[in-house]
């Protein structure tokens, strides 16, 4: 990942991100994803050139960064870093989800507002990108305390979003409560029922079917397009999915139901492998309901189901990964181990989740990989359903909702498939969801000026 092994007329682009960004290694790394997929673009588009688009697309628009104080059940005070980047609005509003998770920095946060700009581009929805987030760290925090932070949180953010601003969602550590919290706060200090700021809100404050299982159903849909261009489809399939919170268990059921069997899913303490594939109802009670580890799960399963401390998920043989964790899952070594198990597809339903070094091991050994940005699109997409029925006041059934996802990732898919022939690259998945999403932000931002 050097300037060098970049076109040389994109070299000096990617120089001046390192320099001006010094010690942002994740937003270094998906920066020059999308930088060196322009090769085929590189220096034949003079008016992205004349408007210096490619420097105006790797700076943010505006990065807020606050203070969070909160008080614990015990009475400590606690001081957490608070992030907004608002990274591009040229297609829409500021949209993409809020992080809680300790590891949370800027670079962490500028990385996924820079992919979510691209995604969102690639769902064909009027949206631009944005991401947020916290270093705090929800794990073995009562209610009360995920309240008295989201309300600590929302009393800054408040003033920087809104409906036609930007319009925050969940991602790790932010799902549902947090997202009513967040909203409650929004709601008492601006003093208005302003749905359209936030969505994955709940059914019955003007939330959207479909938008809690959206991501994991949205992947699976994604890989099921994949194996259909090569006559293949999930049925009979063995299924590998890391992580275990909202997008894992939701593609674990959208796997059954297309016929394939997940026979282990993960956490950050271990794996765990049930070779009579995973109990869905026992990992929603577990996860979802109880919020408890794997362990308990594998406790609860018995027979079938081995947890195995700190192991890696990769070492399994498997058909399809769809890794839904977290950025730099999938190393190198994991991607060998795949391929040597025969693994045919990868599909990330995570951001980022798979290292340089393991994309080009998958890519050489010619096995179906799809980007975050495509394959993961289904939440955000569903989210801009969310914003849609809050415009018109109106709730779409289950299936309906349901049925547009399904083809909204579709068209993707067909997005991706076409940027790709049409760049010389058949095939490349990354090529063309970048090629495509790349050329659409850019064109808008050529048609408003230089702002
Ligand atoms: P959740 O918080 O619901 O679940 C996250 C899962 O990933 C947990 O199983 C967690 O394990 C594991 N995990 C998180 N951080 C780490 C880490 N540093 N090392 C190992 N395991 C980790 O989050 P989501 O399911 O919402 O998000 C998962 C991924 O999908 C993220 O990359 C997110 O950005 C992406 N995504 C999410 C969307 C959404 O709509 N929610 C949309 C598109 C992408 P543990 O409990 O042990 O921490
Ligand atoms: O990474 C993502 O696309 C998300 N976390 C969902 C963003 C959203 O606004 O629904």
């Amino acid at each position: 990942m050097s300037a060098s092994d970049l076109h040389p007329n994109l070299q000096p682009m990617f120089e001046e991100v390192l320099r001006r960004n010094p010690g942002e290694s994740e937003f270094h790394q998906a920066v020059f994803e999308l930088i060196h997929s322009l090769t085929p673009i590189a220096g034949k588009q003079p008016e992205y050139i004349k408007w210096s688009i490619l420097n105006r697309i790797c700076e943010p628009e505006r990065q807020i960064i606050f203070r969070v104080p909160w008080i614990d059940d015990s009475g400590a005070v606690h001081i957490n870093r608070g992030f907004r980047v608002q990274f591009n609005s040229a297609l829409g509003p500021f949209k993409g989800g809020l992080r809680f998770h300790p590891s949370v920095n800027l670079s962490i946060i500028k990385f996924l507002g820079f992919e979510q700009t691209f995604k969102n581009a690639l769902t064909g929805m009027p949206i631009g990108g944005g991401k947020g987030g916290s270093d705090f760290d929800p794990k073995g925090r009562s209610d009360a305390e995920i309240m008295r932070f989201c309300q600590s949180f929302m009393t800054e953010l408040y003033r920087h979003v809104g409906e036609y601003r930007d319009v925050p969602a969940g991602d790790i550590g932010v799902g549902g409560r947090e997202i009513g919290f967040l909203f409650g706060q929004y709601k008492r200090i601006t003093g208005h029922y302003e749905s359209g700021v936030f969505t994955g809100k709940g059914l019955t404050w003007g939330g959207s079917q479909v938008r809690t299982e959206a991501t994991g159903y949205g992947v699976t849909f994604f890989a099921e397009e994949m194996l259909r261009v090569k006559g293949e489809s999930f049925d009979g399939k063995r299924v590998l999915v890391s992580g275990s919170g909202n997008v894992a268990i939701y593609a674990v059921e959208k796997v059954a139901q297309l016929g394939g069997t997940v026979v282990a899913v993960s956490d950050s303490d271990g794996v765990v492998l049930d070779e009579k594939g995973i109990d869905l109802d026992l990992l929603k009670e577990v996860k979802e309901v109880r919020r408890e580890r794997l362990t308990e799960y594998a406790a609860a399963r018995g027979g079938s189901a081995r947890h195995t401390a700190g192991g890696s998920i990769w070492d399994i043989p498997c058909d399809v990964a769809l890794p839904c964790a977290t950025q730099n899952e999938l190393d190198e070594s994991g991607a060998i181990a795949l391929v040597a198990n025969g693994v045919r597809l990868v599909a990330e339903g995570a951001n980022m989740p798979t290292t340089p070094e393991a994309i080009r091991v998958l890519q050489d050994a010619k096995v179906l990989y799809a980007p975050g940005k495509a394959s993961n699109a289904g939440g955000v997409a569903t989210s801009a359903l969310e914003m849609q029925q809050n415009a018109s006041r109106d709730s779409w059934d289950f299936e309906s909702t349901e049925a547009r996802l399904q083809q909204i990732m579709s068209d993707i898919h067909g997005r991706c498939v076409e940027a790709a022939d049409e760049y010389g690259d058949p095939g490349n998945y990354v090529m063309g969801a970048n090629v495509a999403a790349y050329t659409k932000v850019a064109d808008a931002m050529v048609a408003l000026g230089l702002i």
